[in-house]
């Protein structure tokens, strides 16, 4: 992926050998990924997602294990992996601390210091009541690793999502270059959160733009910092996308040409509502894009869909 040129995707095959000019394969299911370093599994049941995400070098690609990250590099982006057991993750604060201070020591010690793009996938999201949930913990101890004098300025764009087995999964996209976050006028910043939603406020972007392309995060039924249309999965489905169409909007002001959708990763929480939620994302953000629809938990128990995805000039 030249993420400095832009993000270059597209859409692959999910097994098969991994030509040389790609940086990392990301596919869908609760298999073990492998050992190339540039191969990663999200860790939730498909639904609907029979291809493999192929994010493409612009140089030669090296790779190896740093401590416990796994990671490939192209001279302009570093694509890295971390994974922790169930046994590690269940304290979701301590191996999200863990995880991060991990990921800064490698990023920086390798030369790419700036963080464009995370995933986190762990078990029980939502397990837990009030401020020991296991969302707000996991909020907790991210914080911890990345808190600095004016860290808000430099935060990716990101995903949270529960993961169909027990474990921490982290992956992330570095770069040598910084992006350019991008806010959604309809939604408050999620780092600057009221307390109602945890001790610590979510660190992450609403959006990356990378180049000519905008990598966008995570992305769900919330206006200003509330869940709309509780129990109603079609109308969360239609905010949800006025929000990323706010995001590409905000991005095609600040300079992008227009953007469309190159791939897209679809999740609902539950697994009946997948063909109606689809079939609304595919007539707003249109039937070429590469969609994973996946079956998991958002890290709200209100939120039944959320949407994420890689946008390039059309
Ligand atoms: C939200 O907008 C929905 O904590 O990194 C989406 C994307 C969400 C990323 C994160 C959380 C995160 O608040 C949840």
């Amino acid at each position: 992926m030249s993420l400095s040129g832009g993000p270059q995707t597209r859409r692959g095959a999910a097994e098969g050998a991994l030509p040389d000019t790609v940086l990392a394969r990301i596919r869908f299911g609760t298999q073990a990924a492998g050992d190339d370093p540039r191969e990663a599994c999200v860790p939730l049941s498909p639904i609907d997602a029979d291809f493999a995400e192929l994010w493409l070098a612009q140089a030669p690609v090296s790779g190896g294990q740093d401590g416990a990250i796994a990671y490939s590099c192209d001279g302009h982006t570093l694509f890295g992996q971390l994974q922790l057991s169930g046994d590690e993750a269940r304290d979701i604060e301590r191996a999200a601390e863990r995880a991060y201070r991990e990921l800064l020591r490698v990023t920086r010690a390798r030369g790419y210091p700036h963080l464009l793009r995370a995933w986190n996938y762990f078990d029980g999201v939502t397990q837990g009541e009030g401020d020991a949930e296991r969302y707000r913990r996991f909020c907790v101890g991210r914080r911890r690793a990345i808190d600095a004098p004016g860290y808000e300025t430099s935060l990716p764009a990101a995903t949270v999502i529960g993961a169909s087995l027990p474990g921490l999964w982290l992956c992330f996209f570095a770069s040598k270059s910084p992006g350019a976050a991008v806010e959604n006028p309809r939604q408050t910043s999620a780092y600057r959160y009221p307390r109602q939603y945890g001790p610590a406020s979510p660190s992450f972007a609403r959006a990356m733009r990378i180049g000519p392309g905008l990598l966008v995060s995570g992305t769900a039924a919330i206006v200003g910092h509330e869940t709309r249309h509780r129990g109603d999965v079609a109308r969360q489905a239609e905010e949800m996308l006025a929000n990323v169409r706010a995001l590409l909007a905000r991005a095609e002001a600040d300079g992008s040409s227009p953007l469309r959708a190159s791939l897209l990763r679809l999740y609902v929480r539950r697994r009946d509502d997948a063909a109606q939620v689809a079939a609304i994302v595919r007539a707003v953000l249109g039937a070429d894009a590469a969609l994973a629809v996946l079956h998991g938990e958002i890290c709200r128990e209100d939120l039944l869909t959320e949407i994420e995805g890689v946008f390039t000039p059309a």
